[in-house]
C-alpha cells in the first residue's frame, strides 16, 4: 500500500517565513489536489526549542550559512525558525489537513538538526515514522513538501534505506538553493540512490 508524506509546509518555509523557499507557497494547491489521491496521508513538522543548536544566534561570533561541529556533525547555521508553538512553526493556513493520520515532529533535540522524517541527521533519534508506515502495511511511499534540498531530500534517502518504493512527486517541492544548483544536485542525489521521479499528474 502507498503513502503520502507531506513534509514541512510550514509558515517559516513560506515567502515571508524566517527560512522561505522561493516560491514555496505554489506548491499548496498542488499538495491539496494530491490528497485525493492518497489514503493514508502523513506529515512532518520542523519543531526546534528556542536553543536548537542549528541557530547561529545560539552561536556566539556565528553567523547564517557558517559550518560548526555541533556534536560530531558537521551543521550549517540558520537563522530562527520553526520555534515550538510559534506562528513560523504552523503549517500553512491553506494545506488541507483532514485526511493526515498522523504529524511527525521533528528537530526537538537541541544537541542535533534532523532533516529526515525518520531520524536525526546523526541518524540515532527515531521519529517512529518508518516503524509506523510498516506497521500500516505501507511499501511505497511518495514524498512532497519543503525543501527539496534539505528535508525532503533527507526523507527521501532514509525512505530508501528503509526499504520502501520511494517516490519524489516534483512539482510538489522547491529548494532552499543556497547555492544556485542545489536543487539539481539534490534531484540526480535522489535519483541515484534509488528514487523515482514523478510530477502530481502521473500519480
Ligand atoms: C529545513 C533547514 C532547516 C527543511 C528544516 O524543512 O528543509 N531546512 N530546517
Ligand atoms: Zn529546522
Amino acid at each position: 500500500m502507498k503513502a503520502l508524506i507531506i513534509v514541512d509546509v510550514q509558515n517559516d518555509f513560506i515567502p515571508g517565513g524566517a527560512l522561505a523557499v522561493s516560491e514555496g507557497d505554489q506548491i499548496v494547491p498542488i499538495v491539496n489536489q494530491i490528497q485525493y489521491q492518497f489514503d493514508f496521508i502523513v506529515a512532518t513538522q520542523d519543531w526546534h526549542p528556542a536553543d536548537h543548536g542549528s541557530f547561529a544566534v545560539n552561536h556566539r561570533g556565528k553567523k547564517i550559512g557558517d559550518f560548526i561541529d555541533l556534536n560530531g556533525v558537521q551543521q550549517i547555521l540558520w537563522p530562527v525558525h520553526c520555534v515550538q508553538g510559534s506562528f513560523g512553526a504552523d503549517f500553512h493556513s491553506e494545506l488541507s489537513r483532514g485526511k493526515w493520520r498522523k504529524v511527525f515532529q521533528k528537530g526537538t533535540n537541541p544537541m542535533v538538526d534532523s532533516y529526515s522524517g525518520f531520524f536525526d541527521n546523526n541518524r540515532r533519534g527515531d521519529t517512529g515514522l518508518s516503524s509506523y508506515l510498516k506497521e500500516n502495511g505501507i511499501t511505497e511511499i511518495f514524498v512532497c513538501g519543503l525543501a527539496a534540498d534539505y528535508c525532503v531530500k533527507f526523507t527521501v534517502l532514509d525512505g530508501i534505506s528503509e526499504g520502501f518504493k520511494t517516490h519524489l512527486i516534483v512539482d510538489a517541492t522547491k529548494a532552499v538553493n543556497l547555492q544556485p544548483e542545489d536543487y539539481e544536485k539534490s534531484l540526480q542525489e535522489m535519483r541515484s540512490a534509488g528514487a523515482i521521479l514523478v510530477n502530481s499528474g502521473d500519480i
